[in-house]
């Protein structure tokens, strides 16, 4: 996208959404971790900040930001508990830019106009029992019957699967062909006869975040329901999606950076210890500058590969790279946080030792760390001439 936003627009944009990060969405934490929901208020609050159609072109309702602008956006909304910025999440993100990247336009008619507006919300099921890190191995059967395809199998730790209104499903359709080449992506409205879904996932953190098993018994779909209409491309689609992805996950591992941080700069300054502020004292001083220069580090990293993604680059290799130095970041970061918190670090009633759990998912979700590393190095290693 290069319609950059009129910059004044996008300011007052970008400080209602920090004003609401900081007095609704901070102030509703306790309650989220209590009720491991999301209040309907909030999710309506959003939806009127126009928080779902971040990514969705004008023409279709929403306000298509630019990457950057997205990634300036979710470095606001990652400030508060993860859990708020995965009810967008997937819209914004995985479940809508296959529609977005690939889809005819008939497919984007339908589709974006509903989700910019968060009357429907989407959710990207690819990852399955048996196929995570693989993608390319996953084995859910999309068997083609004359105009239908019929699919079936299971999906497993679905993001907003309990609140999504359609999934973008990758099935293998091409029996022909292995691996990579025999997946396609369909686009599955969550009503259709033959879905069912497993319940709720417990998990070590992020709770207010969804996700549980989704199961697709002889789950009929029409073949204009393949995104594009391009059978066998769907492997390449959802690369696409998480190359964007993981540009957006790594802008939200930049706002709990900043916010893990403040929380330790606060806590420096107020805690008495020795007769002084703890702030006084090197050796918490060196575990705030290491974390600060982590944060500037990483912004400048997305900032350059928002940039370039927006400028029409593939940027594969850039994006695993801040996906990768971000998420690992943000788990020193909250490491150093519950030390300088000491035994209030790990005390539930001061936040740090939930968001020490819910940020260890970043290093896991849309690609853990090793994916990050193998895209990155097999794409230096490809480019000096080397098959890998
Ligand atoms: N953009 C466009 N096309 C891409 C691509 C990208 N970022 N990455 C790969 N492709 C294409 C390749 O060019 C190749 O096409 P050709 O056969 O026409 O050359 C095809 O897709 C297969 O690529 P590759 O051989 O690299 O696939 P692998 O099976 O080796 O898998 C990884 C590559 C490991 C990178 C992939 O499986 C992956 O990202 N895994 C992690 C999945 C993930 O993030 N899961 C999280 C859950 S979803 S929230």
């Amino acid at each position: 996208m290069d319609r950059p936003l009129d910059i004044d627009t996008f300011e007052l944009l970008r400080s209602t959404l920090r004003r609401f990060v900081d007095t609704q969405l901070i102030p509703a934490e306790d309650q989220v971790e209590a009720e491991d929901d999301i209040p309907p208020s909030i999710v309506q609050a959003m939806r009127e900040l126009g928080l779902f159609g971040l990514s969705i072109p004008e023409e279709y309702g929403g306000l298509g930001l630019t990457m950057r602008e997205e990634a300036l956006l979710m470095q606001e909304l990652g400030r508060a508990s993860l859990a708020f910025r995965s009810v967008i999440g997937t819209t914004v993100g995985i479940g809508s830019q296959g529609i977005v990247i690939d889809g005819t336009q008939a497919q984007k008619r339908e589709w974006l106009p509903r989700l910019a507006s968060g009357e429907a919300i989407s959710s990207f099921a690819l990852t399955e029992p048996g196929a995570g890190s693989d993608a390319a191995s996953i084995t859910t059967r999309a068997d083609r019957d004359g105009d239908t395809y019929r699919i079936n199998g299971v999906k497993r730790f679905i993001t907003n699967a309990p609140r999504a209104s359609v999934f973008t499903v990758m099935a293998r359709s091409e029996r022909d062909k292995p691996g990579a080449a025999g997946i396609s992506a369909f686009i599955v409205p969550a009503d259709t006869p033959g879905i069912t879904l497993g319940k709720p996932d417990a998990k070590m953190g992020q709770r207010g975040t969804k996700t549980c098993d989704v199961a697709f018994e002889d789950v009929a779909v029409p073949a204009s329901s393949i995104i594009g209409e391009r059978p066998g491309q769907g492997f390449k689609t959802a690369m696409k999606v998480l190359d964007r992805g993981r540009i957006h996950m790594s802008a939200v591992a930049l706002g709990m950076c900043e916010r893990l941080i403040a929380e330790s700069v606060r806590y420096a300054c107020e805690r008495v210890q020795f007769g002084q502020p703890i702030g006084a004292f090197q050796l918490i001083q060196a575990m705030l500058a290491d974390s600060q220069t982590e944060l500037v580090a990483g912004r400048a990293m997305v900032e350059a590969v928002a940039q370039r993604f927006d400028s029409g680059e593939r940027v594969s290799q850039e994006a695993a790279c801040s996906k990768y130095f971000t998420s690992e970041a943000v788990g020193r970061i909250a490491d150093r946080a519950v030390q300088i918190h000491g035994g209030a670090g790990y005390m539930a009633a001061y936040k740090i030792e939930r968001f020490f759990r819910d940020v260890r998912l970043l290093r896991i979700y849309e690609g853990s760390s090793q994916i990050q590393q193998l895209i990155i190095a097999k794409s230096m290693l490809r480019d000096a001439g080397l098959a890998v």
